[in-house]
């Protein structure tokens, strides 16, 4: 007899709710299929080929199940938990004793953020070990949109989503959501969701330099030059705010009017003209575009990878926007009057809180972009606590000549950097000179196999699961958790209990003491309720954290957490003050999820900027987009011998990871370098060659590919790949100034048969 439970995808932002059939509970469990929940609230019955093979995931036999450590040949070898963390306990307290926690680096990979230990438990390891050497994959992927964000309505979840469900109109620029199902907008079923736009006579408009599948589903495709967005958003900014019709609706209030008219000056000399011998669009597309969203009964902007990640290639040097067009998005979307509309961008409102329900209601203390610290060798900014990850090898590689300070152990928790970051081979060089390098993932990679110590952490199915991060972004209000649908097997270790041991290795190394993990556990726990209780924006604000911790007991770990976390949050029971408010029970009791609505207006009770208002046109950004204006009135001047290199995801892929799981094999899922006919023929390249792509970083040897997908003078190489790695084309110069983000699309590449 086989039985099936529910649970929520853990492996991509879309959070679908799937139904897992068990074909035995023996030794590790086994699951004999999986299937889209139809009944669940929020993703109804939707799949990809990835969740379908969650359960190969959960048996794949290549995961590791104990932990290595590396012996006196320099080969890593199993061992048992309490060796591995024995040597991590002794090796990092020499190191932290001797030059300090600042010598301790930490990388925080992708899957941090699809895990309960990732939101509630990392954080305490991050200030156990105390060191302000934190990087992570959000500099190489979302964090311009977040430091917009942040900046303009205060903090980095305060981001404004499409309300693709009510919506008329979508203008879609650098995202590819029929492949990637969607990011910075949790949207389970991105392609019903879209096909039900079209139903109701909605348009479609997708803004990327190759025509991919959402550009082919879209109504109109713009192949705008990469890297150029931020520009063509000024233009469509400059249209939408010199209009007649101008109509900021429930922004209005909290626009201050000295801020309205500087940055109306500042778009002046971005019109349609202006930039569009550099983006290849037309200006009466632009003016067309500009007055569809003005018309639009409902209309919403939404930017993504293409972004966020991407650099202008002009003059002979390349120009990342990243931030200012992220900024720019939500500028048209305000001057639309979409902002907190049905139908337009609004902000969601996560069943376990976030950043945007916590402190107090309409004001907080905002953040500080650029950020206040500085990277030592290169003096960069940090940006939301974090510095960009294109500083890494640097800060490993270059020790201070006078004081010989540099990072001396790594922490990667959940991350390849060495495949997903720039400049591979620096990075490697950089990693292997290390004291200490300690990896906490289920997979030897690139990264993990450069480690001392490598910490695997128990399949996925084995530890509850709820999107407290997501839900944050997502679509529409709902929440659901997944309990664990296996015991973790015997020898293996739940990510939870990994981190937190971490957590108080760190902490006792730090205070001389020795801290156990479950008096960390219980200290994460009681900062939560202190936190909730100080709150005024919390359900429970006044209460007794004694009283909160005795209500949630005797759960323990993440479980107690999240529980503290639903009770207290925007629609928990306070502890009793609102008897008909959700518990983490009441989630436990609805397998299929509680349906929370459609998003609703929050302004202002969203806001945390210490002004109280939106800040729609902060000095650094109209100082940023000042000069960017520069390059309207030069010419390119460069050669086209050179293509400009654009990413790409494939379907059948998770990043570095999952490429040999047996379900996720072909189709799509390979590596080669895309160009356009055009090109092709003018280089003398057939699609039987391998070719050599380089760049001022390094190169690589690749498949090529023949499409006219592509835009001539592109070329596209999807991220990932151990042995074609992108990121080895990618230099660490390259970086957005106020989002330090990597530039990875847009560079300048030749390419030649091999
Ligand atoms: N050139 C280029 N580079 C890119 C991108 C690009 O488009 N182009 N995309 C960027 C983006 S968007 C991202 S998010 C980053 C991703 O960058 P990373 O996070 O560094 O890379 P991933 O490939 O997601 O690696 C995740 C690692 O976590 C491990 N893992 C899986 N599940 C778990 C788990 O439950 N716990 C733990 N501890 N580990 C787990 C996997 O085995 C894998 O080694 O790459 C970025 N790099
Ligand atoms: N199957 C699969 N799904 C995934 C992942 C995966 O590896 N595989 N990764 C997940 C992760 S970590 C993330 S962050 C999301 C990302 O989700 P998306 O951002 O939707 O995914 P991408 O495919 O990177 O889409 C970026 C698009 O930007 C375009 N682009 C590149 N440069 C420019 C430019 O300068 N301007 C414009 N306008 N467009 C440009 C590219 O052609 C590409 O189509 O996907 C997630 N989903
Ligand atoms: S779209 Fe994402 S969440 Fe949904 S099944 Fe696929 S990988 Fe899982
Ligand atoms: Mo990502």
């Amino acid at each position: 007899m086989s039985d099936s439970v529910l649970r929520i995808c853990p492996l991509c932002e879309a959070n679908c709710g799937l139904t897992l059939t068990i074909a035995s509970h023996e030794g590790t469990g086994s699951i004999a299929s999986v299937r889209g929940d139809k009944h669940d609230v929020f993703s109804h019955g939707f799949i990809c080929p990835k969740g379908v093979s969650l359960g190969e995931l959960h048996s794949d036999p290549t995961r590791l199940k104990a932990p290595l450590v590396r012996n006196s040949l320099g080969d890593l070898e199993p061992t048992t938990w309490e060796i591995a963390f024995g040597v991590v306990r002794e090796r990092l307290g020499s190191i932290i004793r001797e030059h300090g926690a600042h010598s301790v680096g930490m990388f925080l990979g992708n899957p941090n953020v699809h895990s309960l230990s990732g939101a509630f438990i990392l954080p305490a390891l991050i200030k156990a070990i105390g060191t302000e050497n934190r990087f992570s994959a959000s500099t190489v992927d979302q964090m311009p949109k977040q430091a917009a964000s942040a900046m303009m309505f205060g903090t980095a979840l305060s981001v404004a989503i499409p309300d693709i469900d009510r919506t008329n109109y979508l203008l879609m620029l650098g995202a590819n959501p029929l492949v990637s199902n969607g990011s910075m907008m949790t949207s389970a079923d991105f392609p019903g969701r879209l096909r039900a736009l079209h139903k109701r006579g909605g348009k479609v408009v997708v803004v990327d330099p190759i025509r991919t599948r959402t550009a082919e589903f879209a109504d109109q495709h713009l192949a705008i030059r990469p890297g150029s967005d931020a520009l063509w958003l000024a233009a469509l900014a400059h249209v939408i705010y010199q209009s007649a019709e101008l109509d900021l609706g429930a922004a209005q209030p909290w626009i201050n009017r000295e801020q309205f008219n500087a940055l109306r000056e500042h778009l002046t000399p971005f019109t349609p003209e202006s930039v569009a011998h550099i983006t290849g669009i037309d200006p009466d597309v632009t003016r067309e575009v500009a007055s569809s969203l003005l018309s639009a009964s409902s209309a919403a902007v939404y930017g993504r990878m293409g972004t966020t990640t991407s650099g202008l290639f002009w003059g002979d040097t390349v120009i990342p926007m990243a931030t200012v067009g992220s900024w720019l998005i939500d500028v048209i979307n305000i001057g639309i009057g979409s902002l907190d509309k049905p139908g337009g961008v609004m902000f969601p409102l996560a069943v376990a809180g976030g950043p945007s329900t916590e402190g107090t209601s309409g004001s907080g203390h905002g953040v500080s972009i650029p950020g206040r610290r500085r990277t030592r060798v290169r003096n960069l900014p940090s940006v939301l606590g974090e510095f960009p990850v294109s500083a890494l090898a640097e800060e490993i590689d270059t020790p201070d000549p006078d004081t010989g300070q540099h990072i001396r152990a790594v922490f990667v928790v959940g991350g390849n950097p060495i495949v997903s970051t720039p400049d591979s081979d620096r990075l490697r060089t950089a990693f292997e000179s290390l004291d200490l390098l300690i990896s906490v993932d289920p997979y030897l990679t690139a990264t993990s196999s450069l480690a001392d110590v490598v910490l695997p952490v128990a399949s996925p199915l084995t530890r509850p699961h709820h999107d407290v991060v997501f839900n944050n972004l997502a679509v529409r209000n709902q929440a659901r958790y997944s309990p664990a649908v296996f015991a973790v097997p015997e020898g293996e270790m739940d990510e939870s209990d990994v981190l937190l041991t971490l957590a108080a290795i760190a902490a006792g190394i730090n205070s001389g003491n020795p801290v156990t993990p479950e008096q960390m556990d219980d200290l994460i726990a009681h900062t939560v309720a202190q936190q909730a209780v100080n709150d005024t924006a919390s359900r429970c604000q006044g209460l007794d954290p004694d009283e909160l911790m005795a209500a949630v007991s005797p759960q323990r770990g993440v479980d107690r957490i999240l529980d503290l976390r639903i009770r207290s949050g925007p629609y928990g029971d306070g502890f009793g003050i609102h008897p008909d408010g959700l518990t983490l029970q009441s989630l436990i009791d609805s397998p299929h999820g509680i349906d929370l609505g459609p998003l609703q207006p929050r302004l202002p009770e969203v806001l945390r900027t210490p002004s109280g208002q939106i800040e729609l046109a902060p000095e650094i950004l109209l100082t940023t987009l000042a000069a960017i204006q520069n390059v309207l009135t030069t010419e390119s001047g460069t050669g086209n011998d050179r293509l400009l290199l654009i990413g790409r995801r494939q379907l059948r892929s998770n990043n570095s990871w999952m490429k040999d799981i047996p379900t996720l094999q072909g189709g799509s899922n390979f590596p080669s370098a895309q160009i356009h006919p055009i090109d092709a023929t003018k280089m003398s390249l057939d699609d039987t060659v391998e070719v050599q792509v380089s760049s001022d970083a390094g190169s690589i040897v690749i498949a090529l590919e023949i499409t006219d997908q592509v835009s001539p003078g592109c070329i596209c190489i999807p991220h990932g790949w151990t042995d074609f790695n992108v990121n080895a084309l990618i230099n660490v110069f390259n970086i957005d100034p106020l989002g330090g983000t990597a530039v990875l699309s847009g560079i300048p590449v030749s390419v030649s048969a091999v």
